[in-house]
């Protein structure tokens, strides 16, 4: 069957164009409703069944951390209440040491938090929220299999084996890491296009309440940073923690039954033992193989006024910053903000979003990528405390010249590039102000020893005499 949804009017107004979102997840869900919003009829087409529908849910992590990009994005089209409703707030982390000691570092002022949020609940309010606009139909079990640059026209597979053509007057593609739509984008001239897989894995694990209460403190990210081993635990509504194991690949294929597990966790992880449950963790650990995790970057994010990509179609990052989400959503908020000013004119938007939006999104992967470098190279829970103790010192002392990395990636609009720039900038006026400090110390000794004072010649005795005379109050 061939279904011809486009509009050939070249001044048909967004009342009659039709916007085919291609993917269903979370990026393409939020996007359905700022175009539906826009007053596009829209068509969703999602590769899964309906997950509202489906009993078990396969999802990559149970949870995710939100901030303010994806809150704000969220805000825009009337969600972000709904979903800030039923997310857990996590004012700090907490930093776990082999031995068991816990430290929290706040990770703002107070009243600043980043929000636990379940994947799949969000997901499915973002779809019924779609699905409130007449103009929007979701489409489920509807696989991209192909598209063509020329007619526009996309080929589906449907649940039962069938295909279905259809053509749109904008695709929008949000069909994630491994994007079908992203395909024709490699055959294109100047298209440029980048993909990682780092050495980590990760696996996930469950540790369940214990008397009906959380088995940790429930409004933290608890962390336990090992260097090339990693695990964080984020809070769920149901009073458990999903935990996240980060480590290399080869560790896990040196890890085979159920006593090495328990022996792994013995040597990095003892205080997680008796909260997981032993038994539990000989099962679960190997329920699932450790996921790959990759990293996607590209340019440009459309191609022609035809087709866009956003959210991890456009930028996959690897999850060390809590931001691919959040980037995602954020990408959705700048393209309405072009359309705004661009009165909806896809000629003119599209070119515009790239300009605008892969210099940020480019400084996010790196940003992710680096701190996944540096985690993993030397981070040991001491390491941490001090750097995040540091780091909160120097903006405390100057509020307005120092501001943490994280802050300005985690609770601003701040540009992702801005902040990188600022954050080099502040590393050399800090790095200048250790420099100005040893060089004081240095060039004051050298002038010391060089011209030394003329101090009277007195003994140890007589100075101790006068300085006690100094402290007496007569
Ligand atoms: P996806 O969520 O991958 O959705 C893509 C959708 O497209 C899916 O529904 C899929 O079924 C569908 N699809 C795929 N191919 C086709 C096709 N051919 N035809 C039709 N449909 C198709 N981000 C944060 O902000 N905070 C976090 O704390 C965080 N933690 C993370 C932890 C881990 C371990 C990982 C791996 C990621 C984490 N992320 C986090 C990143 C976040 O998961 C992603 O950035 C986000 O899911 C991207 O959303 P998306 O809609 O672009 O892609
Ligand atoms: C990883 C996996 C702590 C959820 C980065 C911090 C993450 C999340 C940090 C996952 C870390 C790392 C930051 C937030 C967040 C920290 C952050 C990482 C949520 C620099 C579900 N990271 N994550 N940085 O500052 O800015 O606390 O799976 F361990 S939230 Cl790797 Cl803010």
């Amino acid at each position: 069957t061939t279904m011809d949804y486009s509009t050939n009017d070249s001044k048909s107004t967004s009342k009659n164009k039709v916007v085919a979102v291609v993917g269903g997840g979370l990026v393409g869900a939020l996007n359905a409703c700022y175009f539906a919003k826009r007053g596009f009829q829209v068509e969703v087409f999602e590769s899964r069944e309906d997950i509202r529908q489906a009993k078990i849910v396969k999802g990559r992590s149970i949870n995710l951390a939100l901030s303010h990009r994806g809150r704000q994005a969220l805000k825009q089209v009337g969600m972000e209440d709904t979903i800030v409703s039923k997310g857990i707030p996590m004012h700090s982390r907490m930093i776990h040491s082999l031995n068991g000691t816990q430290s929290p570092i706040p990770y703002g002022k107070k009243g600043q938090y980043i929000l636990s949020v379940d994947r799949a609940n969000l997901n499915k309010e973002l779809l019924s929220a779609a699905e409130t606009y007449s103009t929007t139909k979701l489409n489920f079990a509807h696989k991209l299999l192909n598209w063509s640059t020329e007619t526009g026209a996309m080929t589906f597979l449907r649940a039962d084996g069938t295909k279905e053509e259809i053509q749109a007057d904008l695709i929008v593609g949000c069909d994630g890491a491994f994007s079908a739509i992203r395909k024709q984008f490699l055959r294109q001239s100047r298209f440029n296009f980048s993909q990682t897989y780092i050495p980590h894995g990760y696996l996930e694990l469950t540790m369940p309440p214990i008397n009906g209460e959380f088995a940790m403190k429930p409004n933290y990210l608890h962390i336990w940073p090992r260097n090339t081993f990693m695990m964080i635990a984020l809070p769920n509504l149901d009073k458990t923690f999903t935990c996240t194991l980060f480590m290399p690949f080869d560790e896990f294929e040196n890890v085979t039954t159920g006593d090495q597990v328990i022996e792994f966790f013995q040597k990095y992880f003892p205080d997680t033992i008796p909260l997981i449950g032993a038994d539990a963790l000989k099962r679960d650990y190997f329920r699932l193989p450790a996921q790959a995790m990759v990293s996607v970057k590209c340019s440009p994010y459309h191609l022609s006024d035809k087709c866009v990509l956003m959210g991890d179609a456009a930028h996959a990052v690897v999850p060390f910053y809590g931001q691919g989400m959040n980037a995602g959503f954020e990408d959705c908020l700048v393209f309405n903000e072009i359309m705004d000013q661009l009165n909806e004119d896809f000629s003119a938007v599209l070119p515009e979003y790239t300009r605008v939006r892969v210099p940020d999104d480019h400084a996010i992967a790196d940003l992710a990528m680096y701190n996944y470098v540096e985690m993993r190279s030397h981070v040991n829970s001491k390491w941490f405390l001090f750097r995040k103790y540091v780091d909160n010192t120097l903006h405390m002392i100057m509020p307005r010249t120092v501001i943490p990395l994280y802050t300005m990636v985690t609770f601003t609009r701040t540009r992702y590039h801005e902040a990188v720039k600022r954050w080099h900038w502040q590393d050399k006026v800090i790095n200048q102000g250790l420099l100005c400090v040893a060089a004081s110390v240095v060039g004051g000794s050298y002038l010391l020893v060089r011209y030394p004072p003329n101090m009277p010649n007195i003994s140890i005795e007589q100075l101790w005499t006068r300085l006690q005379a100094l402290k007496s109050p007569f």
